[in-house]
């Protein structure tokens, strides 16, 4: 009986090694070849903002199904949007946004194009925004923009996000935003900003 230990263990300690040493030699083989593909720049840039309400113009309201119309009075906007290059390599990838003037059942649509400058296709995962990250899933958010905890907007996003952008290319994303019922939030400046996280995308 002794003799049969002895000789089991070092034959499962050589097929232990054996194993281990198969798999680190694929797995260093896996590596190399993401770090190939890594090489390509993976990049987007966001371009051509624009809203609804612009300077002089009657505001825009809407319902709790996003049914929208234009009314008969100019209390809300204008409002600003200003790309931002926070990274300093040349291009924006931040867009902020400033709601002026707003009341309840005030409504503004942002639109801007997002373009990729990189060398791979890509796909967007996540959008930011005030340094918060959601997914394309649920596609409404409700937000506190003014640090009270209550929210302020409803915010809706198209379902852009997730989907597929090659180098050179670009779509159009928008946002519709609605302000909350809150009396408090009568005639005040609501500012968020917004980023998009991209991955490669590769069939
Ligand atoms: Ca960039
Ligand atoms: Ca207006
Ligand atoms: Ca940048
Ligand atoms: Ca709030």
């Amino acid at each position: 009986m002794m003799n049969k230990k002895f000789v089991t263990i070092p034959i499962l300690l050589i097929s232990a090694l054996a194993i281990t040493g198969f798999a680190y030699a694929h797995w260093t083989k896996t590596l190399t070849i993401i770090g190939n593909v890594d090489t390509a720049e993976l990049d987007w840039e966001l371009r051509n903002p624009k809203c609804y309400d612009k300077p002089g113009e009657n505001d825009y309201s809407a319902d709790c199904e996003w049914h929208i119309w234009q009314g008969d009075k100019d209390v809300g906007g204008p409002t600003l949007l200003e790309l931002v290059d926070t990274d300093g390599d040349g291009d924006n990838d931040t867009l902020k946004v400033t709601l002026q003037n707003v009341y309840p059942g005030y409504f503004e649509d942002i639109g801007f194009h997002v373009h990729n400058n990189g060398e791979v296709p890509l796909h967007f995962t996540k959008i930011i925004i005030n340094e918060q990250e959601f997914t394309s899933n649920p596609p409404t958010l409700f937000l506190d923009l003014n640090g009270d905890e209550i929210p302020d907007i409803k915010l809706l996003y198209g379902n852009n996000v997730g989907g597929q952008l090659h180098p050179c290319m670009w779509w159009e994303l928008s946002l519709y935003i609605l302000i909350l019922q809150n009396d408090a939030i009568e005639g005040q400046t609501l500012t968020f900003t917004i980023q998009l996280v991209a991955e490669n995308w590769s069939p």
